[in-house]
């Protein structure tokens, strides 16, 4: 990387960390008129410094380390930005009217018979086709409530999986959560189909149904559920939860909030923020915000999960750990040829280039996300799509093919994870490596029984010893 990119890079995020605050609950709509969308190739440092005295924030947060990026201008900044003679291209002429027209748009089709994925559907929306789900397949579906956000919003999701099929050893589970940033409504889509499918399709997808015996799955579509309902009701492009600062300030970033290398400054304020103003605002403390602890508790209650997949939109991405700092992680091998075919597979359905690396290496810092979290804590297989935009209003009709587009890539680390985690140290199936199997397999092993026979050559051998110690050391 050029050494001006990692400068643009910390600037760029000082740049996010300037984003307007948002009404009090009570306070009219937030709009947005006259607002332009600008594709901005900046050339250096300075375009950048420009942008940001003339209060041309980027739009988005995925600031790519190359090619063009989204800002936002507001109407009295059109005039300064064309003097300025930064080359950009405006996409967007008036944000409000995207807005608007999304919104008639959604109100025109509520009466409609439509497939659901037709439409952007709000939360109430969400959980009503949830426990539908849960109807259509009691032996397969779960409703579950992971607790309450901050404004006491039961944050709830899907246990998907057949527990009638026992494969004699504990099945690890992959958590699919969408909607961490508020605006980001495709994820919500996203993430549903994905639960629409392995039901609906349990009895003529034989992959699905392969998955579904032999894994759990926890779909949890709207982990921000009063940020997301606040993007229906008041501010559309709202990133943040509803966390209230005095002022009129509201919001915490809660992909900023995670407890592992929480807080960090000096990698550049994309990495997050400590004022409460900024879009990328980390918090009071690390796991400050009840979403979060929720997320965090369900996870450290069910060992049993061993991948994560953190839904976000947009840029065509699939990435993973680490955020925090350039180096790669052990794994960076395993997971880049993991990455490389859900990427393979997202192109083989609609031709889109979707690129896969680590967060740090394809984005920019970021401190306290939730996939360093889960990676850090667990080692699970734990990735982070960047869906397909444009912006954060891809059209109705993109929710169909952007949710085809990615089912096989979801299903695929849904595979992988079964492969890599096995449980086969896990000798009394309580989905936990501990002292307890060590002992439990050695009692096996004393009577030769024949589970204990791990290389199957009939015998109980010091072989079997060594291969189970392997394994109860990788945890897989
Ligand atoms: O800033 C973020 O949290 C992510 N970009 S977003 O526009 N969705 O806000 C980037 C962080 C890493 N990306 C993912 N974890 N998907
Ligand atoms: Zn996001």
């Amino acid at each position: 990387m050029h050494r001006w990119h990692s400068v643009l890079l910390l600037a760029l995020g000082a740049a996010v960390a300037h984003a307007q605050p948002s009404a009090r609950p009570g306070e009219p709509v937030v709009r947005y008129d006259g607002h332009k969308i600008a594709s901005v190739t900046l050339r250096d440092l300075r375009d950048l410094r420009t942008l940001e005295a003339l209060g041309i924030d980027p739009f988005v947060c995925e600031l790519r380390r190359d090619g063009p990026n989204d800002f936002r201008v507001p109407p009295d900044a059109l005039a300064d930005l064309v003097a300025s003679g930064i080359p950009h291209t405006i996409i967007v002429e008036d944000l409000q009217r995207v807005a608007d027209a999304e919104r008639e748009r959604i109100n025109r089709s509520l009466p409609r018979n439509d497939s659901w994925f037709a439409e952007y559907k709000d939360l109430a929306a969400v959980e009503t086709y949830m426990a539908e789900l849960a109807a259509l397949r009691p032996d397969l579906v779960t409703e579950i409530t992971l607790g309450n956000s901050l404004q006491g919003r039961p944050i709830r999701g899907l246990r998907i999986a057949n527990d009638g099929v026992d494969i004699g050893r504990c099945k690890p589970a992959i958590l699919l959560n969408s909607v961490q940033h508020a605006r980001e409504w495709i994820t919500v889509m996203n993430n549903m189909y994905v639960a629409d499918h392995l039901v609906r399709q349990y009895e003529t997808d034989a992959y699905a149904r392969h998955l579904v015996d032999h894994a759990v799955f926890y779909i949890v579509p709207v982990v921000n559920p009063d940020g997301y309902v606040y993007t229906w009701t008041t501010d559309r492009y709202w990133r943040k939860n509803r966390r209230s600062h005095g002022f009129g300030i509201f919001g915490v970033d809660l992909n900023r909030n995670w407890g592992y290398k929480w807080g960090l400054s000096g990698l550049g304020s994309s990495a997050g923020s400590g004022s409460p103003w900024s879009d990328v605002y980390w918090g009071a403390s690390p796991f400050s915000e009840p979403e979060t602890q929720r997320l965090r508790d369900f996870v450290l209650a069910r060992p049993e999960i061993k991948a994560h997949n953190d839904i976000h939109s947009h840029g065509q991405l699939i990435l993973w750990s680490w955020g925090w700092t350039d180096a790669p992680i052990p794994d960076q091998a395993e997971w880049q040829d993991i990455g490389d075919e859900m990427a393979a597979r997202i192109l083989d359905v609609d031709g889109r280039v979707f690129e896969a690396g680590s967060i740090n290496s394809v984005i920019y810092p970021v401190s306290g996300g939730s996939v360093d979290w889960f990676y850090y804590e667990f080692g699970v297989l734990s990735m982070s799509y960047e869906l397909r935009g444009p912006g954060f209003n891809p059209p109705a009709t993109d929710i169909l093919p952007g949710s085809a587009e990615t089912l096989g890539a979801t299903l695929f680390q849904a595979e992988s994870m079964i492969e890599m985690y096995q449980f086969r140290a896990d000798w009394n199936r309580d989905c936990v490596n501990d002292l307890l199997d060590l002992l439990d397999f050695l009692d096996d092993f004393a009577v030769c029984d024949p589970r204990a026979d791990l290389n199957l050559d009939g015998v109980c051998d010091v072989l079997d010893l060594l291969d189970f110690l392997q394994y109860f050391e990788q945890g897989r």
